[in-house]
């Protein structure tokens, strides 16, 4: 489905004059508003191409309708969020979800859309109904050699995929580990794997990253090979300097300082990229900033502060994706949601004076400190941001146009009410 331009011009046009008033109001209390809203501008968010169907848990899945059908429709959907916010313009594929039939078609659609493809995911955490080895007991760990080559064989064949669509970096996320004591030889398991990442690294291209995305629990519930940023480093420091940690905001034990681990990551030109979710339990996939909002300020805080500080552009210099699926959301909807909860996130940190920040810590006057970060936090910045998606073309309120076009329900008619995307 293809949103004409002049359907988000008619909604803007009527918006408008109440954007203006609250624009001038924020912007005028703002120092540095102008250089924030071309930040904004700049900053896009990857969608996962598995994250455009209803997602589902291990009790049932409930399907949305309409969703599509195939990888053109799937990129159709990322184009039609794109044109709303201006701010999701590239899309990360999960092989073999998600195979490229005719790249150079699939590319070519990607582009009419202003996508891009972000980094490429592996997939060695199901078994595919062609394929000669189970990863039942892991997959780059396995004790047997044959199973190993096999799933390092399929990473090569991501990363090939990846190069003709244009894509610069690969995400290896492992389920393996181990569900009781006695199961694995931990070390045996990680020089496995590391010997495993070994080959796949030497086949990443000149210009590409990889990410080691490491995860705390589930489905592997006693240990994971590359259960935390900790041994995800251990991997990324032993591959060479196209090796990185990609933080997955799902992925720690409950409380995890998140923050902390960023900043340090960054520190040692170690962080990758990002997987956006949000979690109240686990690896809940929730919606960006639905549960924790102040967490993700926190964050922010700390990726612009250490950015900055190595000069680091803050829209190309790590990979930024969501990470979400779950059951009772339209998933548009809710791709919506969490781009612009991203978007207030990155926004408020901009707000953050560094240097008074640093003088209050250097004073060690706490009081001062929490209160920067609070009034930055407390900032209501949404109308910089919908500022900042005028100004790209988009829509001032993207998630009420969706809902007043009836998107979906075009989507359904479409499509049709019993489709089914792969994925989650
Ligand atoms: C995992 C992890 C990976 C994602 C899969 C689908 O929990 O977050 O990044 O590719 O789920
Ligand atoms: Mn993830
Ligand atoms: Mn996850």
């Amino acid at each position: 489905m293809l949103l004409e331009k002049y359907r988000i011009q008619e909604s803007n046009d009527q918006l408008l004059p109440a954007h203006r008033q609250q624009f001038q109001y924020i912007a005028s209390g703002v120092k540095n508003a102008e250089n924030i809203i071309q930040k904004l501008t700049d900053f896009q968010v990857a969608i996962p191409s598995w994250a455009l169907g209803a997602g589902g848990t291990r009790f049932g899945r409930f399907s949305i309708g309409g969703e599509p059908r195939n990888l053109e429709e799937k990129i159709e959907d990322v184009g039609l969020l794109h044109a709303l916010n201006r701010s999701s313009g590239a899309i990360s594929l999960h092989i073999p979800w998600d195979i490229p039939g005719n790249a150079a078609s699939i590319k070519a659609l990607a582009a009419q859309h202003g996508l891009r493809f972000d980094a490429v995911n592996s997939n060695t955490f199901q078994d595919q109904h062609d394929q000669e080895h189970s990863y039942k007991f892991g997959s780059l760990q396995h004790v047997d050699k044959a199973v190993r080559r096999q799933a390092i064989d399929h990473n090569i064949e991501v990363i090939r995929h990846g190069v003709e669509l244009g894509s610069e970096s690969l995400t290896v996320w492992l389920a393996d580990g181990s569900c009781f004591p006695g199961q694995l030889n931990f070390r045996k398991a990680f020089q496995h794997t590391l010997d495993s990442l070994k080959e796949i690294y030497a086949a990443l291209p000149d210009n590409w990253k990889m990410f080691v995305e490491y995860k705390a629990f589930e489905p592997n519930f006693y240990s994971m090979t590359v259960g935390d940023w900790g041994q995800s480093l251990l991997y990324a420091n032993k591959l060479g300097e196209k090796a990185y940690t990609l933080v997955d905001l799902g992925h720690h034990l409950p409380n995890a300082n998140i923050e902390q681990i960023v900043s340090l990551l960054l520190m040692d030109n170690k962080l990758g990229g990002f997987h956006f979710n949000d979690s109240k339990y686990g690896d809940d996939d929730l919606t960006v900033g639905s549960i924790n909002p102040y967490q993700l300020f926190l964050i922010f805080q700390e990726l612009v502060e250490g950015m900055d500080a190595k000069g680091m552009n803050h829209a190309n210099d790590l990979g930024w994706m969501i990470d979400a699926s779950h059951n009772v959301k339209d998933p548009l909807e809710d791709l919506l949601q969490s781009v612009e909860a991203i978007k207030i996130a990155y926004a408020q940190a901009l707000l953050v004076d560094p240097k008074a920040l640093d003088a209050a810590r250097q004073e060690n006057d706490v009081v001062k400190a929490q209160e920067i970060l609070q009034n930055a936090f407390r900032t209501d910045v949404r109308p910089l941001v919908a500022e900042a998606r005028l100004r790209a073309g988009g829509a001032l309120q993207p998630l009420e146009l969706f809902r007043q076009l009836k998107t979906r329900d075009s989507l359904i008619k479409e499509r049709g009410l019993k489709t089914v995307a792969t994925g989650l």
